[in-house]
């Protein structure tokens, strides 16, 4: 269990490296100046937060008014199994490595930056959004998601000091450097230099994009590098709570549309404050084509080699039926065809991100499912969709290409002219924009988006989740 009198919570034993020790305890001053400079703007004296204290079992977090700054940023891996082997790949059955092996250092240290960069991108993505927050429930849970986002820095720091030397103490400083959209050092990945302006795409962003972060994260864990595997396991845990807050905040979108739908028998909810079902659409097609592209291309020989190395690995590597190397194997996977939209016959190996991107799309289509379900219960005759897998690509095989939502292939002309039908126009995020007018009394919420059915830790809606100052 860690020790929160340290200056660094952790279960890694800290204080008997001290050198790392210091190391670390050199870089937590460059974070919190990040934190206070990047991180939330709105000011608040405390936030009923939830911190971890515990890596077993149910018990795990505690809930309480912290004031953010003095938030316990720590560092948890789940706990060691002794026994675990290497479940995948040219080193399957052997042990689960305890050190970073010098041939596959470059890639594993690779891997590991770009999922730290993403943390903080999210973050600083989200900094301004507090000031427009539909209630204190919702201002509580953007501030849940950026502390633990910052945990999750802390968390791929953490390999990076104890495991890639100076290389990666450098890195860890350049992940506090680069920033979310800037023009001279943006983000790694494009998703995280997208702007979140408001809070249907802080909901969309955590229903489709911190989702590619739970498949990532899913297939890190089968790493054969132990201490990663064991940190993304852990990560995973708090993740399940930025998931529900994509799920239900879009189930709440929706369930607000479609009342003031039927209430006003209308389809056009802006006089009433709502959003219309066709722009819930459009910022749908936006976040999940951006998401769709974190997966990187359909074929690479990265992930492959990724694979073999035993760097990463499939998603519930250890369910599938198959022997684990998929040297003689293949699959089809989504290309352009002699330029249109079809399929190819690769080996499985350079497949993998193929592979991984079609596991999280059936998870999205469940999203969407719900959604259905609340527009079917209110009465109403529409739905929403996901658009096909070439729309809107900037990377992979659908890159060169412009597609419509139902996977019309399209001129670039007809993109320019129909393009504003699928996603959101300058027009449709002012109208979003303008609802978002903060709602900071307790107990009240925005008129475009439902109340929660639930509240945080068994407390109700109306609780005072946030302080402000
Ligand atoms: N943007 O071989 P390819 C999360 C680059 S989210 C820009 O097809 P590969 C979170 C690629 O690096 C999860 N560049 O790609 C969510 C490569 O460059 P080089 C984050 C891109 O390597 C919400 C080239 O294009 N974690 O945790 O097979 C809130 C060819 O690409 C992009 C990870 O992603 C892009 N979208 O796969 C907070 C896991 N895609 O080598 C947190 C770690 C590709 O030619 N990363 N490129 O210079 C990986 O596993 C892989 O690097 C990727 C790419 C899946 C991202």
């Amino acid at each position: 269990m860690p020790d929160y009198a340290e200056k660094i919570p952790n279960n890694v034993d800290l204080a008997g490296d001290r050198r790392l020790q210091r190391a670390l305890e050199s870089w937590q001053p460059n974070f919190l100046s990040w934190w206070d400079s990047m991180g939330p703007a709105l000011p608040t004296q405390d936030v009923y937060l939830r911190t971890a204290i515990d890596v077993r079992g149910e018990g795990w977090a505690h809930f309480g008014h912290v004031p953010m700054r003095d938030y316990r940023w720590g560092i948890f891996l789940a706990e060691r199994d002794p026994d675990r082997r290497v479940a995948f790949g040219a080193h399957k059955g052997e042990p689960a490595w305890q050190k970073v092996p010098g041939e596959y250092r470059a890639e594993l240290q690779r891997l590991i930056v770009i999922q730290g960069d993403t943390e903080p991108a999210s973050v600083e993505q989200q900094r301004n959004l507090g000031a427009t927050a539909p209630s204190l429930y919702d201002l509580r849970n953007l501030f849940q998601v950026n502390v633990e986002e910052g945990r999750h820095l802390w968390a791929m720091v953490y390999l990076l000091h104890a495991y890639f030397g100076r290389e990666g103490r450098e890195e860890a400083e350049e992940l506090l450097h680069r920033n979310s959209g800037s023009e001279d050092s943006p983000r790694i990945l494009g998703a995280f230099n997208e702007e979140t302006p408001d809070w249907l795409s802080f909901y969309m962003f955590t229903y489709f994009t911190d989702r590619d972060g739970k498949y990532q994260l899913g297939t890190l864990k089968e790493s054969a590098f132990d201490p990663l595997s064991r940190t993304c396991e852990f990560m995973l845990k708090e993740e399940a709570h930025h998931m529900m807050v994509g799920t239900t905040g879009v189930d709440r979108v929706v369930e607000r549309t479609a009342q003031v739908m039927i209430e006003h028998d209308t389809d056009d909810v802006t006089a009433h404050g709502a959003i219309p079902l066709p722009v819930i659409q459009k910022y749908l097609n936006f976040h999940y084509s951006v998401s769709l592209d974190l997966f990187g291309g359909e074929t690479s020989t990265n992930v492959a080699n990724y694979y073999t190395a035993g760097l990463k690995g499939r998603w519930l590597e250890e369910r599938r039926k198959d022997d684990h190397l998929l040297a003689d194997d293949s699959m089809m996977v989504e290309a352009l065809v002699e330029g249109q939209i079809g399929q190819n016959e690769v080996s499985a190996l350079t497949g993998l991100n193929t592979d991984l991107r079609r596991e999280y799309i059936a998870d999205c289509a469940g999203g969407v499912k719900r959604w259905n379900r609340i527009l079917e219960e209110a009465g109403l005759p529409q739905r929403l969709y996901l658009p096909h897998v070439a729309f809107n690509r900037k990377v992979g095989a659908f890159a060169p290409i412009e597609a419509s939502p139902s996977g019309e292939q399209l001129s670039a002309d007809e993109w320019a002219e129909r393009k504003r039908q699928w996603l959101p126009t300058d027009t449709d995020k002012t109208y979003v924009r303008s609802l978002m007018q903060p709602v900071h009394q307790r107990g009240k919420i925005a008129a475009w988006v439902a109340p929660p059915r639930n509240g945080i830790n068994g407390q109700p809606f109306d609780y005072e989740y946030v302080h402000l100052s």
